[in-house]
């Protein structure tokens, strides 16, 4: 096991700090991002999760995922969280009481046992199950892991391929900021301005009794997320009927699903099945994101904002993740390489990747994703590096998260422009791919 490179001095150190964390932050059998601000099982942050916890257990990274996909919905989607009934309702906004999925969402196939969202998260799943798979291939072909996990992971990616290809382009768009897990970023702005915040006194928010006000996303921010959630709630979560009043399609997201219908061809081989659909379906996303999302003279990948149209003018870190696509034409990788070196993405004071735009109009290095630097962005865009044959940037990207993470207490963010940890500490994910970079 290779866990010499933290220039922390001290990996092992690091290495059980980070299960430590892991442990601290068990559920059951899933794990919650942060014991404080995110009590129950997030999608996105279980897909990151998994990906860490496969060095200490196979068995409990795949029950990680396989919790997770015991909520998916019969129309395919993975719920963003899976409510934990054992926590007091007013422990998170929006708790049960306001998404109603097993009510509201019954005719789009919520399951009536668990309480969940009803929006979904990036698909970084599929990705994460092959590589909980791959790291002990008996233990999962023991357990049957791949053969169960198959056909719900297919499902998720039919779902977001079709319900939510609302642009008819062939990508999936999201129909809320929290969608994206970026929930705050200046990308979303502009579309958000056309929608009518729900009034302060309509819902209360549990996040400020853990968060600092400058951290967070605003009032007015959260205005307007509930308006959305609660108007997808009233149209029965149904994305035929509902009128999404925001619908963007992504970078980030749509990159993940490319991946993620790779690890689907690649489980599906495994199994001794035709992995070549999956495959084909890779490389048609991977193509449309440059179709529709590419900005030549940027250098980066933009937002589309299916309501006018148009791209986005505004430069987030989501669109410098697509370099996680192996089947991207080089000269794009490079520039987006590029990017990275260039005045708007090489924070002064740490060497992760910030989540906006440093010399954009919009951005705060301390609110959430309207400035600071990201540990699961950073882990995504290193496996880009890698899979570019970028190794330098990669090993130093690699150096600087270790650092970073061990210095911070597994922070949930950093200022770029300080260094300073940020958020909530003692962060699953951030906790998770510290691990998986160490081994
Ligand atoms: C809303 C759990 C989640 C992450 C998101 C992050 C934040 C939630 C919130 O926390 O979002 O889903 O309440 O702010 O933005 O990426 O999955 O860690």
């Amino acid at each position: 096991m290779d866990r010499s490179a933290s220039s922390s001095g001290a990996p092992d150190a690091l290495w059980r700090q980070a299960a430590d964390v892991l442990a601290g932050n068990r559920a059951g059998s899933s794990t919650v991002p942060s014991r404080t601000l995110y009590p129950h099982q997030w999608s996105w942050d279980s897909a990151f999760v998994a990906i860490g916890l496969r060095h200490l257990s196979a068995r409990r990274a795949q029950r990680e995922l396989e919790t997770l996909l015991a909520a998916q919905w019969a129309d395919g989607r993975i719920p963003h969280i899976v409510f934990n009934p054992a926590v007091p309702h007013d422990a998170y906004f929006p708790s049960p009481d306001f998404w109603q999925s097993s009510r509201a969402g019954r005719a789009a196939g919520a399951p009536s046992g668990r309480e969940t969202s009803g929006i979904v998260q990036p698909p970084v799943h599929a990705l994460a199950a092959w590589l909980v798979h791959r790291a002990d291939p008996e233990e999962s072909r023991r357990r049957g892991f791949l053969a169960r996990v198959r056909p719900r992971l297919a499902a998720w990616h039919d779902y977001l391929l079709t319900r939510r290809d609302l642009g008819g382009g062939g990508l999936a768009a999201v129909v809320h900021p929290w969608e994206s897990g970026m929930d705050n970023s200046p990308c979303w702005d502009r579309a958000l301005r056309r929608v009518e915040p729900a009034p302060p006194g309509a819902f209360r928010r549990a996040d400020l009794h853990h968060g600092h006000h400058a951290d967070r996303p605003t009032d007015a921010d959260y205005g307007r997320y509930v308006r959305l959630a609660a108007d997808y709630r009233e149209a029965g979560y149904d994305d035929r009927a509902a009128r999404h009043g925001f619908a963007v399609e992504d970078p980030c997201f749509n990159a993940l699903l490319a991946v993620g219908e790779l690890a689907l061809a690649a489980i599906a081989r495994d199994l001794g099945a035709d992995g070549d659909a999956h495959t084909a379906r890779a490389e048609r996303i991977a193509h449309r994101l440059v179709v529709r999302l590419w900005d030549a003279d940027a250098g980066v990948f933009r937002v589309r904002d299916l309501r006018d149209g148009t791209l986005v003018d505004e430069q987030g870190v989501g669109g410098l993740v697509p370099l996680v696509v192996p089947r991207l034409p080089p000269a794009v990788a490079d520039r987006l390489r590029a990017a990275l070196h260039g005045p708007r993405f090489r924070a002064p004071a740490t060497r992760l990747v910030p989540a906006y735009d440093l010399t954009g109009h919009a951005f705060d290095a301390q609110r959430y994703w309207r400035g600071p630097a990201w540990f699961n962005t950073a882990w995504l865009i290193h496996r880009g590096l890698l899979t570019h044959g970028f190794h330098q940037e990669a090993a130093q990207l690699r150096d600087g998260f270790l650092t970073e993470a061990g210095r911070t207490g597994f922070a949930e963010y950093v200022d770029p422009v300080t260094g300073a940890g940020r958020g909530a500490r003692r962060f699953s994910w951030t906790a998770a791919l510290t691990l998986d970079l160490l081994r």
